[in-house]
């Protein structure tokens, strides 16, 4: 069998064969303290908001080798999206009122599309390595994704706290196989956000510290993926149309290429979903996150947002859908008013 460095170059070549655009390795074993402090401070500052699943399995989160036994070393994967021209997500038809979704979300969920890649290449791997266990982790898995993309040299933590591959920017989403195998861990990346600070002004509703943490209560990706309790009016006017996840941020990232057209929706169409159309309309794909409830209520917000309640021509198909909207899910009355008001006030 080749040894440990021979077989963590080829590691890394088969990685890049299979279609990612960086790897690295990291020990599997405790994360450096840094990792732990941030997370501990952002938890303390309420950060976390109504995100509960981030308070639980706290430790596992420091130390990837409590998820497999005989754990030696992680292979940290980033595959690159949002690379080429987007727009309407929805088939061919073409939308009467695009409404954007996060970039990350356009096509198959990734959950089952990477895990899916990391399996393929744990058997293509096997075929040099000889057998050992691995377990594929994307996403769900309590684990610090990001402070492990770092330590293996992957890239570097920007201000608005997205790991941010050098030459490739943030739109990356990442991936680990902790295995059994003895690599060769790299060393972490340098790099920093130096006097830029565009991502905290672009930040809708100033959910960006500056520091890098991120405040959940805040955040629109938060607010429209993961909260299924009401949004704060206070939030509503701030909005600006987002439907599912928020991409401001990076979209002011200097370090992104200039941004594609955002996948997206027609407004109109999901203002009309009921249970089975949600269904059709979410199946294997990542929006499924957002349940029908939350849908209907960001895109009931949306319809008051500027760039839609500009589109003067589209106004009575929207009040005719907020209508039907409001007979059909009588608690959202308080959303449907606000929109109706923001229409009304052109
Ligand atoms: C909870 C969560 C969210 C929350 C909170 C995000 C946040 N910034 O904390 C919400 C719902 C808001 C969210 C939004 C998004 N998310 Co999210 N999310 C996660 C999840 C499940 C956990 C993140 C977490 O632990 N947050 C708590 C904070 C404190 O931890 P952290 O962000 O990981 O930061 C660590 C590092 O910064 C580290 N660190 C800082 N400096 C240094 C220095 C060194 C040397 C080291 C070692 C470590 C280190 O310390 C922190 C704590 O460990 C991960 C998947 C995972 N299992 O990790 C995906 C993940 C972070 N999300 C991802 C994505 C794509 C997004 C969105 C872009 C989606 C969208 N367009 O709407 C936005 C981006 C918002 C933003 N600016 O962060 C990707 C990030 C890819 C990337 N390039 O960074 C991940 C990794 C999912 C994946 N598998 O690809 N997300």
């Amino acid at each position: 069998m080749a040894d440990a460095h021979e077989l963590t170059a080829k590691v890394k070549a088969m990685s890049r064969e299979a279609g990612f655009a960086a790897v690295g390795v990291a020990r599997a074993g405790p994360l450096p303290h840094i990792a732990d402090e941030r997370l501990d401070l952002w938890l303390d500052r309420g950060f976390v908001g109504p995100l509960a699943y981030m308070r639980r399995h706290r430790e596992l989160r420091s130390n990837p080798a409590a998820l497999l036994d005989g754990a030696r070393s992680v292979i940290c994967l980033a595959w690159a999206y949002a690379q080429g021209p987007s727009g309407a997500d929805n088939g061919d038809a073409t939308p009467r009122l695009a409404a954007p979704i996060a970039r990350y979300a356009a096509g198959r969920d990734y959950h089952k599309t990477l895990k899916a890649r990391c399996h393929q290449l744990m058997d293509r791997l096997r075929e040099v390595a000889g057998d050992f266990t691995g377990r594929a982790c994307v996403d769900s898995v309590p684990l610090g994704e990001r402070a492990l993309a770092v330590s293996a040299g992957l890239g570097w933590i920007g201000r608005n706290g997205c790991l941010i591959v050098p030459g490739l920017g943030s739109h990356v989403l990442l991936c680990e196989i902790v295995c059994t195998l003895d690599l060769v861990p790299d060393a972490p990346a340098d790099g920093a956000c130096e006097g830029c600070g565009r991502c905290v002004e672009a930040c809708p509703t100033g959910a960006l510290k500056g520091d890098g943490l991120v405040d959940c209560r805040l955040c629109l990706s938060s607010l429209t993926i993961e909260q299924e309790a009401p949004i704060s009016p206070s939030l509503w006017p701030k909005m600006h149309g987002c439907l599912f996840g928020c991409d401001a941020c990076q979209d002011a990232c200097p370090h992104n290429r200039p941004a594609s057209c955002p996948p997206t929706l027609d407004l109109l169409d999901v203002l009309g979903w009921d249970e089975s159309s949600w269904d059709a309309a979410t199946r294997g794909r990542a929006l499924r996150r957002a349940g029908l409830d939350m849908f209907l209520r960001n895109a009931i917000l949306a319809c008051g947002s500027p760039p839609v309640r500009e589109r003067r021509a589209q106004r009575d198909e929207l009040r005719g859908a907020l209508q039907r909207t409001a007979r059909a899910h009588p608690p959202l009355h308080a959303e449907i008013d606000w929109a109706m008001e923001q229409l009304e006030a052109g």
